[in-house]
């Protein structure tokens, strides 16, 4: 397997509120950095790649991710850490988090960005997971950038899968609010990428982080060429969506199947609706699919409670590619908070993908 990795998104590293305390965030560095270590002691190769030496590449890379997601919103991503520095609001060590949100208003005025500095933050934000530090705009593009890399790689060298280490995750942005330690939608990136060169081409979405998949969600909720489909905690974050009646809208009714599991579920449950969802997929008959691939359903995940052991992976990886066959797929980290497991579960799922051609 051929896994793509940008040194560039080990910058991004901040803060969230567990209780009362400000910590670090559970969504690190390390966790990216006890892959690459397994990695290295396995026979897959590492590429690199590297977004910061090529402007071009920069430029068309903000053209994809402006198919779906707002230029406010990302001029706030970019600039919002350096206006509140300029004021001295934050450290240069420091990281922004919101203090006010819009909420549903009879006056309707919460659908403009305010002018306030720290309102702007609540405005695009839909959390307190998603924290912006000096360097976290670089490591966002380069997470944006593996996963148009994975799909270019896909299609230049007719390989069946191909897996980037897209860190931070994207699957709970919408493209008009961070949240859930996610500010672009890193599927949504690598979807347009492939419409790129096959415009209107049915597209497969498998998301199976213990947490459902809010932002890719709502951005092809009426989308009837993009089938999503989710299997996910129960009433877990983010709390307000993935609900097994959200079936779509107008013509996109129909392409979204969200399976929530009960916390606390076993393996055998999971394998058993990872199969409807698979099927689902198949059905759909997508020409390419994408695997949001999260390891918080790892049994001693702090964020997740599925009973999920690190050989599971292995059949997860195996029972996805028997019953799809060989549709070229682009699979993207999304959550996993146990460091020290996150790459052995990875390989357990590689090792399960491989055997299941
Ligand atoms: N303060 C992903 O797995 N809530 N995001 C954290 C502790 C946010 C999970 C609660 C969980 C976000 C990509
Ligand atoms: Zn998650």
């Amino acid at each position: 397997m051929i896994i793509l990795h940008d040194p560039a998104t080990l910058l991004h590293d901040t803060v969230e509120l567990l209780g009362s305390k400000l910590v670090p965030a559970y969504e690190s560095p390390a966790r990216v950095r006890a892959i690459l270590e397994s990695i290295s002691n396995s026979h897959h190769s590492l590429e690199h790649v590297r977004l910061e030496s090529r402007d071009d590449d920069k430029q068309s890379l903000l053209e994809i991710i402006a198919d779906s997601h707002g230029s406010e919103y990302l001029a706030h991503l970019r600039d919002s850490f350096l206006q509140w520095r300029e004021k001295d609001l934050v450290e240069e060590n420091g990281s922004i988090l919101p203090e006010c949100f819009p909420v549903a208003n009879k006056a309707n005025s919460a659908n403009r960005p305010p002018k306030d500095i720290f309102a702007r933050t609540g405005y695009f934000a839909f959390d307190m997971s998603s924290g912006i530090m000096k360097d976290s705009y670089k490591s966002i593009l380069a997470s944006a950038n593996l996963a148009r890399s994975a799909v270019e790689r896909l299609r230049s060298d007719d390989l069946s899968a191909i897996v980037a280490l897209t860190r931070p995750p994207g699957h709970h942005c919408n493209g008009r609010k961070a949240g859930g330690y996610c500010y672009v939608n890193n599927v949504a990136v690598a979807a347009s990428q492939w419409r790129k060169h096959a415009p209107g081409a049915k597209i497969g979405i498998l998301d199976i982080d213990f947490h459902h998949g809010n932002g890719t969600q709502d951005i092809f909720y009426a989308d009837s060429n993009t089938f999503y489909t989710s299997i996910h905690g129960e009433d877990e974050f983010p709390y307000y969506t993935g609900n097994a009646d959200e079936e779509g809208v107008d013509e996109g009714l129909g392409a979204n199947l969200n399976i929530p599991l009960r916390p606390g579920s076993s393996v055998e449950a999971y394998l058993e609706f990872l199969r409807l969802a698979i099927d689902a997929l198949g059905v759909f008959a997508p020409e390419m699919l994408i695997v949001s691939l999260g390891f918080d359903t790892f049994r001693l995940d702090p964020l997740g409670s599925f009973q999920i052991d690190t050989a599971d992976y292995e059949t997860i990886g195996r029972s996805i590619r028997e019953r799809l066959g060989n549709i070229p797929t682009a699979i993207l980290l999304e959550g996993g908070y146990v460091v020290e497991h996150l790459g052995a579960n990875l390989l357990s799922f590689i090792r399960g993908w491989e055997a299941g051609r």
